[in-house]
């Protein structure tokens, strides 16, 4: 699928600010990249449909999560974890995506979750970085993000999680299993 129609197909169900994020999101993805050799074309349309499910409605979320392969575990966690699963099954649906490296960087762009391949590293990272985004410490995991994509991830999971833990949030199973496993990858 080419970009340009992707972009296209998501924006009428995104906002005016959440379509820029999705394309700072993608030219920030397409760089990282080219930086730690993983297919442009698939990061690009990865990050293009990442946030897709983001405005669907908790029901319409909650009925593919029981329905569908999705864990049901997600239904006991904080529903801003759901777009990432749910558009991962939408993108296949609506748009005949099928790829599965495309689809699980989709999925797990949130959460992260153990053993995560390059490409699902370099859409989870964009979405952290893009250079619209203003969290504590970012501009580290920025400098990192040009030297080392494990080391760069695993700053981005402990400052989410520490940000999560702040905020006496739960945290999803995979956003431990994310953290632990870079945790054994840096030493
Ligand atoms: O969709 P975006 O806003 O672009 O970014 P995102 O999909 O990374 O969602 C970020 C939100 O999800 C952010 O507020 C932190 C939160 N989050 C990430 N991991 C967890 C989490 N929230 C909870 N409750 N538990 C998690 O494990
Ligand atoms: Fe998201
Ligand atoms: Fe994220
Ligand atoms: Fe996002």
């Amino acid at each position: 699928m080419r970009a340009d129609i992707a972009l296209e197909g998501v924006r009428p169900h995104l906002t005016k600010e959440r379509f820029e994020h999705t394309i700072r999101v993608a030219e920030t993805a397409v760089r990282l990249a080219g930086l730690y050799n993983v297919s442009k074309e698939k990061c690009e349309l990865a990050a293009i449909f990442h946030d897709y499910a983001k405005y669907r409605p908790l029901d319409e979320m909650e009925h593919w999560i029981k329905n569908t392969s999705l864990s049901d575990e997600l239904l006991n966690y904080h529903h801003e974890l759901w777009h990432g699963p749910v558009g991962a099954i939408l993108v296949e649906k609506e748009f005949g995506i099928q790829d599965t490296a495309i689809k699980a960087a989709i999925q797990y762009h949130t959460t992260g979750k153990a053993n995560m391949s390059k490409m699902e590293m370099v859409v989870f990272l964009a979405d952290y970085i893009e250079p619209g985004r203003s969290f504590p410490g970012i501009e580290k995991v920025r400098d990192m993000s040009e030297k080392n994509l494990v080391k760069a991830c695993w700053m981005a999971l402990r400052n989410t999680i520490l940000f999560l833990i702040e905020k006496k949030a739960t945290i999803y199973p995979d956003t431990f299993h994310a953290y632990n496993d870079f945790t054994k990858r840096i030493i």
